[in-house]
């Protein structure tokens, strides 16, 4: 592990020719919607999120569930995508061997011009309902709704207009497979290529914490952006103490200058 300037990681970036930007809560961060584990605060805050991002909880009590998901998306509407998110957007536009694999549930990198997202653990704008995953739509009953308590509340959650089941969130809870075709891509896209960088993510939560390693055993170079250190440090080349907005951009800027200047 190597705590270095960004000189070195600005060329490694610059040189690459497969780059996998991989994410976590961190980079929302600094776009107002907290960390996954900031995240339980009023009316949820004496519950462990892992807890509460489960189908049993969902099921247990409905209203509280859905409840804290329209909360978490109305706060992800009002939020708005920094410029590290934009500077994720660059390295996809300039690299064409680029991906980028999350494990947000926000649309922050769609709104900052990222095409294709893997999302790992699902969105929170794609419910579908519990008995045959039939896509669902918002009524937006909430959305707006300036009245709504600082704290978020209960809700009940819409009927599926095809077959009446309860409409569920559209992520992944704690116990449940991820989809198999984002976790596929994602796996083969951390096996081959040159830089692999993590971002604002505390690596604990499997099998999404394995990107980054696999990435690491097929022999990338993985950089990581986060301000505090995780259990990723040690599978890391290069470790870049600080924010997503503050860090991403300097980053990308100083790796297209490397290689525009030669
Ligand atoms: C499964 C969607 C099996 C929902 C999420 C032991 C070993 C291996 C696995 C397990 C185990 N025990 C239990 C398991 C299974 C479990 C798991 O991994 N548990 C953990 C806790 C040990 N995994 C599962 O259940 C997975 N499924 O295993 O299924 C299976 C297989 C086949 C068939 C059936 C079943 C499903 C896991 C997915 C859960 N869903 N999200 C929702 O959002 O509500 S996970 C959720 O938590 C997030 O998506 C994310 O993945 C995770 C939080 O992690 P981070 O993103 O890293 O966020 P965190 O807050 O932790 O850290 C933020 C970081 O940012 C920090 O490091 C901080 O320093 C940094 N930061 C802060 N500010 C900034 C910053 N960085 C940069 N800039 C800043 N400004």
């Amino acid at each position: 592990m190597e705590d270095v300037l960004p000189r070195r990681a600005a060329q490694l970036l610059g040189d690459a020719r497969r780059v996998v930007v991989f994410t976590g809560a961190g980079i929302s961060a600094e776009s107002g919607v907290p960390t996954f584990r900031d995240d339980l605060t009023g009316l949820w805050a004496r519950f462990d999120a892992q807890r509460l991002a489960t189908a049993e909880a969902f099921h247990a009590d409905p209203d509280l569930v859905w409840g804290w998901y329209e909360w978490r998306r109305s706060r992800v509407r009002r939020a708005e995508p920094h410029a590290g998110h934009r500077a994720i957007a660059a390295i996809e536009a300039r690299v064409p061997g680029s991906t980028v694999i999350t494990q947000n549930v926000d649309d922050l990198h769609e709104r900052a011009g990222t095409r294709a997202a893997i999302h790992l653990h699902g969105s929170l704008f794609t419910p579908r309902c519990v008995a045959a995953a039939h896509p669902a739509t918002f009524e937006d009953r909430h959305d707006g709704d300036a009245t709504q308590p600082p704290e978020g509340r209960r809700i009940p959650p819409p009927r599926c207009a095809s077959c009446m089941a309860l409409v569920r969130p559209g992520v992944v809870w704690f116990g449940e497979a991820l989809p198999e075709a984002a976790l596929t891509a994602a796996v083969e896209a951390a096996a081959a290529c040159d830089v692999f960088l993590t971002v604002g993510t505390s690596g604990v939560v499997y099998p999404a914490a394995e990107i980054p390693r696999i990435a690491a055993r097929a022999g990338a170079a993985v950089i990581q952006i986060n301000p505090e250190p995780t259990p990723l440090d040690q599978i890391c080349a290069i470790n870049l103490r600080g924010t997503a907005a503050q860090v991403l951009p300097a980053l990308v800027a100083a790796a297209w200058k490397a290689t525009d200047e030669r």
